[in-house]
């Protein structure tokens, strides 16, 4: 029987937050593997929130997506057949093919999973893009050396529960910002940081300047808006900001002016440093190596936020921008 593709294209461009007739879900048959090529299906498909920026058209990294161009997204997938050299059937690999269930590409722009480090959705997660967004945003942008106060926002996420816990290990005191209490509870309780705050319920800048008397020294900042303003009331002298994401401002359809307070890095010294996980990527095999050694050696936790099902995957993003995931957000398709 000839199976079916299904692909979620964006159907229209979001202005504020995205809603679900900004995506359409389209059908096409399953292609034919060519000389050369690995027809592939989706397990795991990763939901990130710079896919927010691929829809808006103006100046990134990245080409924006066009209405009916298939959604942006690495996935991890198996190999159905292969016309290649480099793969068998049932080999597990990333790839960015999209928000869609199969694709039949050119084996070169796959990249094979190595399942014995751990199970295979942690490619796209702890072990994938978001483990090596903090991996060096952390250690090569933030430079934390051990005494330092370091602060995370969206700290129970993707990026920021691994930010908080190589701190942990890099010798610093580390304080959480989270928005719920179950998430504080949970960075606090399960990976081990010394202090969290709900930027919910809590005053966030008062809270720093209690919980970190003599100043914040590296601030890994994943929201922007009024947390980097907070952060920002309450730094050290000589403090590094690692400038990850700013998902505060994602749907804002008007960024504000500001932010309002920069003159604080005039007097204390300080640096912020944007930075793209990309630029890293000749390094990505050893911090690969070494997150995944910190979880054999139980340093490293993970906690995943796995929606069952494609047709799901719309409203799951839609929820990764309000804050509903807990974890790194993923979309199980069925088997
Ligand atoms: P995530 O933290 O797993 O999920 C997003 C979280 O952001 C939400 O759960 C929510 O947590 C928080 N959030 C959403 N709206 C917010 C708001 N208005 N104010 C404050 N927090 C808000 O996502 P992730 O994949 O780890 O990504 C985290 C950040 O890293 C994003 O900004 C992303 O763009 C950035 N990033 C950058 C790179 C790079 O190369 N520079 C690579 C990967 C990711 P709360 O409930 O705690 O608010
Ligand atoms: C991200 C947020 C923003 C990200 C990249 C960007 C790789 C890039 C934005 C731009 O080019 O303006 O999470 O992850």
């Amino acid at each position: 029987m000839a199976e079916t593709n299904r692909a979620w294209t964006m159907a229209s461009r979001p202005v504020g937050e995205p809603a679900p007739k900004n995506f359409a879900l389209t059908e096409s048959a399953v292609p034919e593997p060519q000389h050369g090529d690995v027809l592939i299906r989706t397990l795991f498909m990763s939901l990130d929130p710079y896919m927010r920026g691929r829809m808006r058209s103006g100046p990134s990294y990245a080409t924006p997506l066009k209405p009916g161009d298939v959604m942006t997204g690495e996935v991890v997938a198996r190999v159905e057949k292969s016309k290649s050299q480099k793969y068998v059937a049932g080999d597990i690999v990333r790839a960015s093919i999209g928000w869609q269930e199969w694709a039949s590409l050119s084996a070169h722009d796959v990249k094979r999973v190595d399942p014995s480090l751990g199970p295979v959705s942690t490619a796209v997660g702890v072990l994938g893009m978001p483990g090596l967004t903090a991996y060096h945003g952390l250690l090569d942008i933030g430079q934390p050396k051990a005494g330092d106060t370091l602060v995370v926002s969206a700290a129970s996420g993707a990026v920021g529960a691994v930010v908080g816990q190589i701190g942990k290990i890099n010798g610093c005191f580390v304080i959480g910002v989270a928005g719920s209490d179950e998430k504080c509870a949970y960075v606090v309780d399960e990976l081990g940081f010394d202090a969290v705050i709900n930027y919910r319920t809590q005053n966030v800048s008062n809270e720093l300047g209690r919980l970190a008397p003599s100043g914040i020294d590296v601030y890994f900042d994943n929201v922007g808006g009024t947390i980097l303003d907070a952060v920002l009331n309450n730094l050290a002298n000589k403090a590094r900001i690692a400038i990850c994401g700013q998902i505060s401002q994602y749907n804002a359809p008007e960024l504000p002016v500001g932010p309002r307070n920069f003159q604080v890095l005039l007097r204390t010294q300080s640096r912020a440093e944007g930075f793209l996980v990309y630029q890293f990527e000749r390094q990505h095999e050893v911090g690969r190596a070494r997150l995944a050694s910190w979880i054999r050696e139980g340093r490293l936790k993970y906690r995943e936020d796995v929606v069952d099902g494609f047709e799901n995957a719309p409203t799951a993003f839609i929820g990764l921008l309000r804050g509903e995931n807990f974890g790194k957000l993923l979309v199980k398709l069925s088997d």
